[in-house]
C-alpha cells in the first residue's frame, strides 16, 4: 500500500516478520550456546532440531568445539550428524549424556511435552531421560495452554501386533476420553518407526485435562511402546518468536 511505502526504512526493517524456519534456527542456534567442548550430546528429531546438528555440525569443523560426541535420536538424525562429521554413539556406550537440543509440537506453560508428530519418540525420550540437560528448541506456534490442545497429534508407538486391538484401548481410556484414534500412514502403507513398530495418533478436541494420569494410562496398556507426553523432562525450553527469544527454566 502507499503508506508502506512511505514508512521509513528503518520501521520496515523492524516489523518485517521472521519466517517460521528463520524462526527455528534462532532457537536452534541459542540452545547450541550451551555446547562446550568434550561434551555428550543428545541430537534431537526433527526440523528445528536439524538446525541446531547443523550449528554444531559447522563448529566442530571450524574447530570452535572439539571432543563432541553425539548420540542421535533416530536414522534420520544419524545420518544427518553422520554427514556433517559428527562423532556418533549409542546409549549402550555413553549412557550419560551430558545435553540433549530436541524440539516439540507442544510445550505447556509448565514445560510439559508433546513430542513425536515427527515419530522419534522413543528414542527421543530414552536419549532425553539419559540427559543431566534437555533443552527444547521451538517457534512461538508451539505453545499450548495445554497439552493436546494444538488439535494436532499426540502419538502413542505401539507393537505391529493386534493394533487395532490397542487403538481401540486407547480410545476407551477415560483419562483419555473423547479422543480420536488414527493409525499412523505414509502412503497407503501403515508408518513404521525406527523401531519397527506402528504409531496410533491420539486426537483431542481440548486438552487433556490431566497429562499425569493420561500417561500412566496409556503407559500402562500392554503392546504399548511409549507415547508423546514428554512431562518433567525438560530443563529449559528457549521460544523464537517475533519478539526475539526467551528462555524459560
Ligand atoms: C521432534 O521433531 C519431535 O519430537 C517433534 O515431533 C518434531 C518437531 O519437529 P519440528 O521441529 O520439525 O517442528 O522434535
Amino acid at each position: 500500500s502507499s503508506t508502506m511505502a512511505l514508512r521509513p526504512r528503518a520501521q520496515q526493517q523492524a516489523t518485517k516478520t521472521l519466517t517460521q524456519d528463520e524462526l527455528k534456527k534462532i532457537a536452534a542456534e541459542k540452545a547450541v550456546e550451551y555446547v562446550k567442548s568434550g561434551m555428550v550430546l543428545g541430537l534431537g528429531t526433527g526440523s528445528t532440531a536439524a538446525f541446531a546438528v547443523a550449528k554444531i555440525g559447522e563448529l566442530l569443523k571450524e574447530g570452535k568445539l572439539t571432543d563432541i560426541v553425539g548420540v542421535p535420536t533416530s536414522k534420520r538424525t544419524a545420518e544427518q550428524a553422520a554427514a556433517l562429521g559428527i562423532p556418533l554413539s549409542v546409549l549402550d556406550d555413553h549412557p550419560k549424556i551430558d545435553l540433549a537440543i530436541d524440539g516439540a509440537d507442544e510445550v505447556d506453560p509448565d514445560l510439559n511435552l508433546v513430542k513425536g508428530r515427527g515419530g522419534a519418540l522413543l528414542r527421543e525420550k530414552m536419549v532425553e531421560a539419559a540427559s543431566a540437560k534437555f533443552v527444547v528448541i521451538v517457534d512461538e506456534t508451539k505453545l499450548v495452554k495445554g497439552l493436546g490442545g494444538s488439535g494436532l497429534a499426540m502419538p502413542v508407538e505401539v507393537v505391529q501386533f493386534c493394533w487395532k486391538y490397542n487403538a481401540e484401548r486407547l480410545k476407551n481410556l477415560p483419562e483419555v476420553a473423547g479422543c480420536e484414534v488414527k493409525l499412523r500412514m505414509e502412503g497407503d502403507k501403515p508408518y513404521v518407526t525406527d523401531n519397527s513398530n506402528y504409531i496410533i495418533d491420539l486426537y483431542f478436541k481440548d486438552p487433556i485435562k490431566d497429562a499425569n494420569a493420561a500417561a500412566h494410562a496409556i503407559s500402562a496398556l500392554e503392546g504399548v511402546v511409549d507415547h508423546g507426553l514428554f512431562l518433567n523432562m525438560a530443563s529449559a525450553v528457549i521460544i523464537a518468536g517475533s519478539d526475539g527469544v526467551t528462555v524459560q527454566t
